[in-house]
């Protein structure tokens, strides 16, 4: 995971996201919402609040899930939760490799808490399992962008090459806070 995306990334696509959903809830009472309470029931809301409240909240989840010392696997609570859940860590990253891989178009893999059982899933854009929209619903704690612009500078379009290279820098450590 390159520097110069992540820059990108995080100044232009990241900044944009949360520059548009302020200015999508400007002047309505979403502005004392929690992000978590406007994701809950999103389809009552404009789609500009669905696409940008979505991207907000979804990349400050992929940052602090990644670090460059990151990798390895999980331990404790959550480790005990994936075998329970998945079978084995390895099991498990097929399934959530083939979620981010077969994601049609732009959107995220997730590893889902649902009162405590794991699942994976994947959404479209920037939709997310906080959503009342959502599939599959519950709460991400793990969350992987399948976007082209967050890959395409280093990978062009070999996808399951950045997904990958993601788990290198997994921080297992937020991921395990998350998990409650
Ligand atoms: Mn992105």
């Amino acid at each position: 995971i390159d520097a110069m995306t992540m820059e990108i990334h995080y100044t232009k696509h990241h900044g944009a996201y949360t520059n548009n959903l302020n200015n999508a809830i400007k002047g309505t009472d979403l502005e004392n919402k929690s992000i978590e309470e406007i994701l809950k029931d999103i389809s009552k809301y404009p789609v500009a609040v669905r696409n940008n409240g979505g991207g907000y909240f979804n990349h400050n989840l992929f940052w602090d899930i990644m670090s460059p010392k990151g990798g390895s696997e999980p331990t404790g609570k959550l480790l005990d939760a994936i075998n329970r859940d998945f079978g084995s860590f390895e099991k498990f990253k097929e399934l959530f490799n083939n979620a981010a891989a077969t994601r049609f178009g732009s959107g995220w893999a997730w590893l889902v808490n649902q009162n405590g059982k794991l699942v994976v899933s994947s959404t479209p854009n920037q939709d997310n399992p906080l959503m009342d929209v959502a599939e599959i619903k519950g709460t991400p704690i793990l969350g992987l962008d399948v976007w082209e612009h967050a890959y395409y500078l280093k990978y062009q379009n070999r996808r399951p090459d950045y997904i990958g290279a993601f788990w290198n820098v997994i921080d297992w450590e937020q991921v395990s806070k998350r998990f409650v």
